[in-house]
């Protein structure tokens, strides 16, 4: 712990690790909020200590959860403008860049909400995995345009975010089924579209989102359904330009099973992955407020984005 830190860096931290803050767009915006207050509350003398204290809370915020890139992406943003010659010059480009950084993110969202509900036609039926406000996005735009649009939402456990899901586009006026996730093959073929959000997009195209994703997309492709991806372009993983790989979250097994259950069980192990990776081939377009993409072509949008080289500012 730093004591120099602002308790709202300790708490968001806090709150995304035990996912009261999910998502990647809403992890991204808590992330950017959050340095904004530590740049208004910091009481830093130097610029030199201001700086420091803000790649202090950026570097808190970031160990938080692995796997969504929107979150070092936001952090990037924010702390590539903290820049000038005075504590007060520091200060307001971090406030600005984190305003910035949460207008843009709206924006997008929209944007990408318009493109994906191009897609979707008057009468269509989507199924969901877990609660993506990308995804969502798409689907709100289209009922605004008066399509009429139907849902099979899955549960996904173990935190069964379909529940937050359901509940949103029951809201909208979207007819809403809710369905466990072993169900889902059997409602593929009365399925128009699958729709998912992304936790990070790999230069090769894969989708890196919640767990059970690749296996709805794959079991998608057999039916001959269509899968798109709803990423904005936060969730493009510049690392992965160069090689790297996305590191998958592995999670508490109490979200499995409670501890009567596991006691019951025995000496096994559970295994709690939050997250998988679809191959590019069962992906048939990413969705972006850029437009939409082959996932094979989404290398070239990403370089023009982030070029070949990948800072890490919040390490001293
Ligand atoms: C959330 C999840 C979502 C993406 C996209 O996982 O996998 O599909 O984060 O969401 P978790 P959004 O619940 O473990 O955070 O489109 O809102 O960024």
């Amino acid at each position: 712990s730093n004591p120099q830190l602002h308790p709202d860096i300790e708490e968001t931290a806090a709150k995304i690790a035990s996912m009261e803050i999910r998502g990647a767009a809403t992890i991204a915006a808590a992330a950017a909020t959050a340095l904004r207050t530590q740049a208004i509350e910091c009481t830093a003398a130097t610029p030199q200590d201001f700086e420091s204290t803000l790649r202090a809370a950026a570097r808190r915020l970031h160990t938080t959860r692995p796997t969504a890139v929107s979150l070092p992406n936001a952090l990037r943003y924010v702390l590539r403008r903290m820049a000038g010659e005075t504590v007060g010059t520091l200060r307001a480009g971090v406030i600005n860049a984190a305003d910035e950084f949460v207008d843009r993110l709206d924006r997008a969202q929209a944007d990408l909400g318009a493109v994906g509900a191009n897609r979707l036609r008057d009468g269509d039926t989507v199924m969901t995995h877990c609660h993506s406000t990308d995804a969502l996005a798409c689907i709100e735009t289209a009922v605004d345009q008066g399509k009429s649009i139907s849902a099979i939402v899955k549960e996904t456990r173990p935190r069964n975010q379909g529940h937050i899901t359901a509940r949103e586009l029951r809201e909208m006026g979207v007819d809403v089924t809710l369905i466990v996730d072993s169900a889902a093959r059997r409602y593929l073929n009365a399925v128009d579209h699958v729709i998912v959000g992304a936790d990070s997009i790999a230069a090769d195209g894969s989708v890196i989102n919640k767990i059970g994703t690749s296996g709805l997309a794959v079991n998608a492709r057999d039916r001959g359904t269509p899968v798109m991806a709803a990423a904005q372009t936060i969730k493009l993983h510049p690392d992965t330009l160069t090689g790297h790989t996305v590191e998958i979250e592995m999670r508490d097994e109490r979200e499995v099973i409670d501890s009567e259950t596991r006691d019951s069980i025995g000496d096994i192990t559970v295994d709690n992955p939050a997250f998988d990776v679809t191959p590019p081939r069962y992906v048939d377009a990413i969705i972006t407020e850029r437009g939409q993409f082959p996932p094979e072509s989404i290398v070239t949008l990403m370089r023009e984005l982030f070029g070949e080289s990948v800072d890490e500012p919040w390490e001293e």
